[in-house]
């Protein structure tokens, strides 16, 4: 694709490139979900798999949050569990993720499917297509996918956990299998964002949303290489790479070491102490979702301590420190989204 003319590129894509920007773009994580009433309403009707796996309704849930808020960037609807399927395993939502017959002992990686995602999941590549032709380019679209540590997590736990005790196990006692299964995740994932990308999608976000359970160690010698070979992978899809994690402070610059040019925080560090330690990064992040459900002057005063200590640095986005909580006042996410366009303005300075 060729890339259009700097005036007319978003300030979403210029602060993943560390470019000036005219205002700190800003865009949410779980825009595209419950607090909202249109998704709400989506949901009476359908179950979440039938929204992710019928592109028309798709695009609908993600264009919503773009149509009310002043937003720089759209996200596909999907789930980060969506490859599971592709591998072979079953999926359902009741309404927490359960995989069926979870991976628990190394013979179990016999069952996985090999075969690469990209067609299988060609239902997201066609919500991608019709995203964008509605976005118009008013805004750009970011894909998405989770992380190998992430993935690796439900496959072996089954849902939602959280002590993480039967993938830690899994990771120590079994160091030959598990590489295995995070290699079949990372040539899933690849073959995924690959269409993903040749779909339309213009910067792609891995989620490792748990890697904050893991010590430092066991992230570098159980994680790490594999998440560095994915982002060496997409390296040459030619867009923004940004790697988010939720507790990763700890180990932020092997984090960092993966291999993303956007770094997505949680709220449990200051923005300024993360850009401190990611030299040549750019920063995503980072306020607590919970504050989208206090009082206003409350949420003002914590966005704008944001804004203060990312000031003057290239390549922030304003996000929050993880997905939207579904109680959020939709009318607080509009006023934060004012908020960082009216007091995020950069001089063309910017230094960092
Ligand atoms: O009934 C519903 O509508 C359930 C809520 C929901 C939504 C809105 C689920 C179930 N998935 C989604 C869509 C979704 N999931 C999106 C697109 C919407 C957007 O961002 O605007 C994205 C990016 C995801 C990513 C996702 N799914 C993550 C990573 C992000 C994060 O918040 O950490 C994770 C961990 C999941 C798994 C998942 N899917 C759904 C739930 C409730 C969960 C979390 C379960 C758990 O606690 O482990």
């Amino acid at each position: 694709m060729k890339s259009p003319p700097p005036s007319l590129e978003s300030r979403f894509l210029r602060a993943c490139a560390r470019r000036d920007v005219d205002a700190v773009p800003v865009w949410f994580m779980r825009q595209a979900g419950r607090y909202l009433p249109g998704y709400r309403a989506l949901r009476t009707r359908h179950s979440i798999l039938d929204i992710a796996k019928t592109p028309e309704l798709a695009c609908e849930a993600t264009l919503e949050p773009i149509r009310k808020f002043a937003l720089d960037a759209a996200i596909i609807f999907a789930d980060i569990l969506l490859p599971l399927e592709a591998m072979g395993l079953r999926l359902s939502f009741v309404p927490a993720p359960r995989i069926e017959r979870p991976i628990r002992r190394p013979s179990d990686l016999k069952r996985l499917a090999s075969r690469p995602a990209g067609e299988s999941l060609a239902f997201v590549g066609e919500a991608i297509r019709l995203a964008r032709r509605e976005l118009d380019g008013k805004v750009p679209l970011i894909g998405f996918a989770g992380a190998p540590f992430t993935l690796a997590s439900y496959m072996i736990e089954g849902g939602p956990s959280r002590d993480f005790l039967l993938t830690k196990a899994f990771l120590r006692e079994n160091p030959g299998a598990w590489t295995n299964l995070m290699e079949r995740i990372v040539r899933v994932t690849l073959s995924y964002l690959r269409m993903q990308a040749a779909s339309g999608a213009q910067a792609i976000q891995i989620f490792d949303s748990w890697a904050g359970a893991l010590s430092p160690e066991d992230y570098r010698a159980g994680v790490l290489p594999a998440t560095k070979r994915l982002f060496s992978g997409l390296k040459g899809l030619g867009v923004p790479l940004i790697y988010f994690g939720s507790g990763a402070s700890g180990f932020l610059e092997d984090f960092a070491s993966a291999g993303a040019g956007v770094i997505g925080i949680d709220w449990r560090i200051d923005i300024g102490e993360a850009f401190r330690r990611l030299p040549g990064k750019a920063v995503q992040g980072n306020l607590d979702p919970a504050l989208l459900l206090a009082p206003r002057p409350v949420l003002k005063k914590a966005a704008l301590r944001i804004l203060r200590q990312a000031s003057g640095r290239r390549g922030f986005i304003f996000n929050l420190g993880h997905g939207i909580l579904p109680q959020t006042p939709p009318d607080n996410v509009r006023a934060l989204a004012e908020w960082v366009h009216q007091y995020g303005r950069q001089g063309s300075g910017g230094g960092g």
